[in-house]
């Protein structure tokens, strides 16, 4: 590793908040530097607890995520925030909303946020967050709380990266818990009804409780609900409790390292894949000669099974582009 990596790493770990800035660009970048800061990081990292937050955009997810980060700066422990909000690609409000938040916590060492909003970054979306987390907690971060809206695959991959889930739902949403993808219902390890100061709150936890009494959970967890006023900061103590009782079952149950590795079981597959498909790309096809194939496959002239094969067959055997 070269020297300037090397005092980048050195800074990074120390929490100096521009190496972390530089790190993470290259993270999410995929820059040439940044497999080998990574391989640096890693053996660091793995003491950080990590919160997902999710939920529909507009629920407050924000506003609660820098209402706990403060919770948790009174218990003296340090925060990273990644917001990630690929529905909101560059001029987003969300992501505005995000630097005003940044500016607020500007003064504390001990918060430090990053938006991403990078909607098809190479190796994934899911992938990149997972990789900055690891940045965060390298860097001795106590917790990394990371804000998704929960809408797609990626955002599902992101919170199932997570130690504690917490699905966030707000009343007045129509049929709200039905209307949720099952996928989100499943994955919550704690709910958060915010905006309670809203009609209905009683109603939505109404819905949560019927359809929990269906579901069955394999850690045997009963998921609490928790009531919230994120602008007011009401029930965010419950919920920094909560996400401790949960922090504790994990953990006398055995159940942390289970579900870690579950998280990289699926990862490394996916580190995989991209892996090889960049070598793939590098020793024997670009772009060119996937048109052409794909060309040639919907003519009928080859077949695509037999090419794969054959391009999978000869990788590390001929190192120039045919
Ligand atoms: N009435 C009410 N408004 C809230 C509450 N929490 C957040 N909001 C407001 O809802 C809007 C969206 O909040 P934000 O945190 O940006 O939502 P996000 O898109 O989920 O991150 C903002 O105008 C907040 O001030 C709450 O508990 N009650
Ligand atoms: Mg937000």
């Amino acid at each position: 590793m070269s020297a300037e990596s090397q005092s980048l790493v050195e800074r990074a770990r120390g929490g100096d908040p521009r190496a972390l800035a530089r790190v993470i660009t290259a993270v999410e970048n995929r820059a040439p530097q940044s497999a080998q800061l990574l391989r640096a990081l890693f053996p660091h990292s793995g003491h950080a607890r990590i919160i997902g937050l999710t939920g529909a955009p507009g629920a407050g997810k924000s506003t609660l995520v820098d209402q706990l980060a403060r919770e948790y700066r009174k218990q003296q422990r340090t925060v990273g925030i990644i917001a990630v909000d690929p529905t909101s690609p560059f001029s987003g409000g969300a992501i505005l909303g995000d630097r005003i938040r940044m500016q607020a916590h500007h003064a504390d060492p001990g918060i430090y946020i990053r938006s991403m909003a990078t909607r098809g970054s190479l190796g994934g979306l899911a992938g990149t967050t997972a990789d900055v987390a690891t940045v965060l907690d390298a860097s001795g971060r106590d917790l990394v709380l990371i804000e998704t809206v929960g809408v797609g695959q990626d955002e599902v991959d992101i919170v199932r990266l997570a130690d504690v889930t917490v699905v966030i739902l707000v009343p007045g949403m129509g049929d709200d818990v039905q209307t949720i993808k099952a996928g989100i219902m499943e994955i919550a390890d704690i709910f958060v009804i915010n905006k309670s100061d809203r009609e209905g709150a009683e109603r939505v936890e109404r819905e949560i409780r019927a359809m929990q009494s269906l579901a069955m959970r394999r850690d045997n967890w009963s998921p609490p609900i928790i009531k919230t006023v994120a602008t007011e900061g009401t029930g965010t103590v419950e919920l920094a409790k909560a996400i401790a009782e949960y922090e504790t079952y994990l953990a006398k149950n055995g159940l942390l390292l289970e579900k870690r590795a579950r998280h990289w079981h699926d990862r490394l597959l996916e580190m995989l894949r991209d892996a090889l498909l960049r070598r793939v790309v590098r020793e024997q096809l670009g772009e060119a000669e996937i048109t052409r194939y794909a060309a040639e496959v919907a003519e009928h002239k080859r077949d695509p099974y037999s090419l794969v094969e054959e391009i999978v067959a000869s990788l590390g055997k001929n190192d120039v582009r045919h």
